[in-house]
Formats: C-alpha cells, sequence, structure tokens
C-alpha cells in the first residue's frame, strides 16, 4: 500500500511538502558536496603551485619607489631602450598617475627584448594586445618581461589596472621597426619614440 511506504514523517503532510528533517538532511547533502568540491580545488591549487613552482608573474626586486628620480635604473636619464651587449634590447619604463615614460617605446624586431617597468604611485598595468606581454606594475617592484616582436608596428599600450581618475586616459605605445632600422646605441645612449 502507498501509505508503508511514504516516509513516517511525511505521513501526515499534505502531499508535495517536506518534513523538515529531510529538507535538513538534503541541504546537509548539498553543503557536503560543496565542501568536497571546494577541498578538491584546494588541493588542485596547492600541488599545482608546488609541483610546477608557480611564482608571482614578474620576477621579484624591489626598488624604492620614493627615490626612484634621483639616481639608478629608473632615473629620467636611463629611461627608454638600451643595446646590450649580447645584441638584445632593455626597454626601462617608469609609470605613474597618468603617464608612461617614455611615451613611446622603440624596439627592433626578431631581437630579445625585456622590459623593465616600475611605478611611482599606485598599481598600473602594463599589457600590449595581440601579444604575451601582460603584467601588473607595482609600487616598489620592477615588472619584468621578456619578449620578441615579429611583426613591426605600432602597439598601443593601455594601462589595464584602474589607477584612479585618470586612468583612461594612461595610454602610451611600443614601436616596433625592422631590426636594420634600429639606431645603433653605445652602452649609455638610450632611444625611444615619444617626441
Ligand atoms: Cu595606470
Amino acid at each position: 500500500m502507498a501509505e508503508t511506504e511514504t516516509h513516517p514523517l511525511r505521513r501526515r503532510l499534505p502531499d508535495g511538502i517536506m518534513p523538515e528533517e529531510e529538507i535538513t538532511r538534503t541541504e546537509n547533502r548539498w553543503v557536503a558536496v560543496m565542501l568536497g568540491m571546494l577541498g578538491l580545488m584546494m588541493v588542485v591549487i596547492v600541488v599545482t603551485g608546488i609541483t610546477d613552482s608557480l611564482h608571482p608573474p614578474s620576477n621579484v626586486e624591489t626598488i624604492d619607489p620614493t627615490t626612484l628620480h634621483l639616481g639608478g635604473e629608473f632615473a629620467e636619464s636611463n629611461l627608454g631602450t638600451a643595446r646590450e651587449p649580447d645584441g638584445s634590447v632593455t626597454a626601462r619604463l617608469v609609470a605613474d598617475q597618468y603617464a608612461f615614460v617614455p611615451s613611446c617605446t622603440l624596439v627592433p624586431a626578431d631581437t630579445p627584448v625585456k622590459f623593465r617597468l616600475t611605478s611611482t604611485d599606485v598599481i598600473h598595468g602594463f599589457l600590449l594586445p595581440v601579444t604575451n606581454v601582460n603584467t601588473m606594475v607595482v609600487p616598489g617592484y620592477i615588472a619584468e618581461v621578456r619578449t620578441t616582436f615579429t611583426r613591426t608596428g605600432v602597439y598601443s599600450m593601455p594601462c589595464n589596472e584602474f589607477c584612479g581618475s585618470g586612468h583612461h586616459g594612461m595610454l602610451a605605445k611600443v614601436e616596433v621597426v625592422p631590426a636594420e632600422q634600429f639606431p645603433t646605441l653605445t652602452a649609455d645612449e638610450r632611444t625611444s619614440c615619444a617626441k
């Protein structure tokens, strides 16, 4: 008989209404499933983090943002693109509210390029669309990205971390020229395409 198959607690309730105990049991079941999934995801994150030795996307190199302008690597005279003894180039930029210096970075194509950036104030973003270049620029740290451009042309370089009221206007560019058109630079010469 149908009467005997029904849950004992449901017996006196109208059809379709679950007794409280059964609702609690169902809820507990789903909480257990959810905690299980959460635990599994945590394990995946920790295990892949350890086995793949994941670390922040940039090299962890610190710098005092209050003395950048006084000298050292990010002094104004050292910004722009430099030629390294091995033929590669290093472009150094400073990000601040609301501009990148230099506003136009000149680099040669088919040449290893190392970008080194830091911020004087808040977190900014360094992104070159359709390339693998994308990093945060955090005050107190030097962000480093390596890439090689195979296509010449002008890449727009928008700040992609909201950095304040002028964020939308924080835009610079990177101009990639054929390697033979890139100026020959001595060890202490820097170049850029900023006007
Ligand atoms: Cu910014």
